[in-house]
């Protein structure tokens, strides 16, 4: 039997219905992140794509540096330079920016994933990780002490575990939000799981580029998200089979 399955995830609650139909596809719908946009899932043909930069306008700040003070052996003997903003000193680029569309109502499927966040030399690998709402995160540890993973969730269960190395929890994210991840144990680890509505999102690269693809023709809110900058949000118009290109400046904060 072909069936018309329907989620609504909204705000701590999950309800399921299922009905039988003869809709041809599984119509799947999510609630966005707070502002009741509904998600539907559609066959997208003739699909445009977003490309651009995120880049950072003035003199660069100089890194915060993280001071190591535990377990020397496996997390080194120099202290780290923090990921919150890394800027390339040429491009200007901002890596780790997510780049997300905040409207769309309908658009390619969702796929979940289950994603790896690592915990290597006591440091989160990668420091920012976007995965659709639905997916796991293998939560690592590489390294040969234990770590501790505290995740500060509102709408996905939130949790506080250790993990000795080697070892592995794996969580599942059903709601949209940013979760930041902490080490209890290395206070200076820290990363964000960043939990999107739809598909439409990507993080950027080490230049601060990125990429959505197979985008419905239609105008859109496309927003930056950047831990210590914060959100920029712009309009943008997406032609069929076309690229459409948009560019975030950041500026000091
Ligand atoms: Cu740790």
């Amino acid at each position: 039997m072909i069936k018309n399955l329907r989620f609504m995830a909204i705000a701590g609650s999950l309800a399921v219905t299922i009905t039988s139909g003869a809709m041809c596809l599984n119509n799947i719908t999510y609630a966005a992140e707070g502002k009741g946009v509904v998600y539907t899932e559609v066959e997208v043909k003739d699909g445009g794509s977003i490309s651009g930069t995120v880049k950072y306008d003035g003199d660069i700040p100089s890194a915060k540096i993280l001071k190591v003070d535990k377990d020397e052996q496996t997390c080194g003997h120099e202290n780290k330079v923090s990921e919150e903003l890394v800027i390339n000193g040429e491009s200007k680029g901002i890596k780790n920016v997510v780049v997300s569309l905040v409207d769309i109502a309908s658009g390619k499927k969702i796929e979940a994933v289950t994603a790896a966040l690592d915990q290597k030399e006591c440091l989160f690998i990668p420091h920012v990780l976007a995965i659709p709402v639905g997916s796991s995160v293998d939560l690592l540890n590489s390294d040969n002490v234990m770590h501790n993973l505290h995740s500060w969730a509102i709408k996905n269960a939130a949790f506080n575990e250790g993990v000795s190395g080697g070892g592995i929890l794996t969580k599942k994210f059903d709601f949209a939000e940013v979760v930041k991840i902490t080490c209890d144990v290395h206070k200076w680890m820290s990363s964000f799981i960043v939990v999107k509505a739809n598909p439409y999102f990507a993080v950027t690269d080490e230049n601060g580029n990125f990429k959505i693809e197979n985008v419905p023709a239609g105008k859109y809110k496309i927003e930056a998200w950047q831990e210590k900058l914060g959100k920029k949000t712009v309009d943008i118009a997406v032609n069929a089979k076309e690229d459409a290109v948009v560019d975030f400046v950041y500026t000091k904060k």
